[in-house]
């Protein structure tokens, strides 16, 4: 396997040894997106209108144009995206050694099932690194909670209750711990943003965003079949556009198992 990786790699993918996997949740219209309480600007739905479709605009084509949000679907968070990291890299400059790399799975899917606000502590990462080993350099750390079930209906999806939006993510702790005491590429989650719904009110706000992307670190939410990965030992590829001064990107994320 050492000398010649990468063939080895095709023919366990030949004989059915690995296979991929699509992390990416469907992009359309109905795509959940943010909403953010006043006074802040809120990203829009997808939406499109056609250019063509096989008629006298393009008799023998069809072609769209979109509009949508950087952030918006299965997407990358690039550093500029916060204020700590605005003199960090956007999406065009991310080097592509970051984006393909090893996965970790931290599952909290049972914990969320009985409470959909719980948060990742220090704790839980410790308890994650005990059995299965220290998280590698250049990992991607995916947070497990069974949330991409939901994508598919927006009100499940962001979960807005009388208190703000209930849905899980890093305590503030965490969020400083996946910043500094490990060299992670980023954090992925399966909900609608890499901080927890009642981040807005941790101190400092939206703790992921701060440490995280200010550390130069990337983000990736709306990840789906996660369940289909070990937790250790599958390679993540993220693919964003190459949007220049881009602060995000949908992308397309893919494992090898
Ligand atoms: C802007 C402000 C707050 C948040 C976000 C964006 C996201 O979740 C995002 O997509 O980066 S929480
Ligand atoms: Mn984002």
């Amino acid at each position: 396997m050492a000398s010649t990786p990468v063939p080895a790699l095709l023919d366990a993918l030949a004989g059915g040894g690995a296979r991929g996997v699509d992390l990416t949740q469907p992009l359309s219209e109905r795509t959940p997106v943010l909403q953010l309480p006043d006074p802040f600007a809120n990203t829009p739905h997808l939406s499109r209108r056609d250019l063509s479709r096989y008629d006298d605009a393009g008799p023998a084509w069809a072609w769209s144009v979109l509009e949508l949000g950087e952030h918006t679907g299965t997407h990358f968070d690039a550093p500029i995206h916060w204020i700590t990291g605005r003199d960090g890299e956007d999406v065009a400059s991310v080097p592509p050694g970051r984006l393909v790399g090893p996965a970790v799975v931290v599952d909290l899917t049972a914990e969320v099932a009985s409470d959909p606000g719980t948060l990742l502590t220090v704790a839980h990462l410790e308890a994650f690194e005990a059995e299965h080993g220290r998280i590698p350099e250049g990992a991607w750390v995916l947070l497990r909670t069974g949330w991409d079930a939901r994508a598919d209906d927006e009100e499940a999806f962001l979960n807005a209750g009388p208190e703000g939006p209930v849905t899980p993510g890093p305590d503030v702790d965490a969020s400083r711990w996946l910043s500094t005491e490990r060299g992670i590429a980023g954090f992925g989650v399966e909900t609608v943003g890499i901080d927890a719904g009642a981040a807005g009110g941790f101190d400092p706000p939206f703790p992921v965003h701060h440490f995280v992307l200010g550390a130069g670190r990337y983000g990736l939410t709306q990840l789906a079949n996660l369940a289909e990965l070990p937790p250790t030992g599958a390679l993540i590829v993220v693919a964003p556009l190459k949007l220049v001064d881009g602060t995000g990107s949908p992308s397309r994320v893919l494992a090898l198992v």
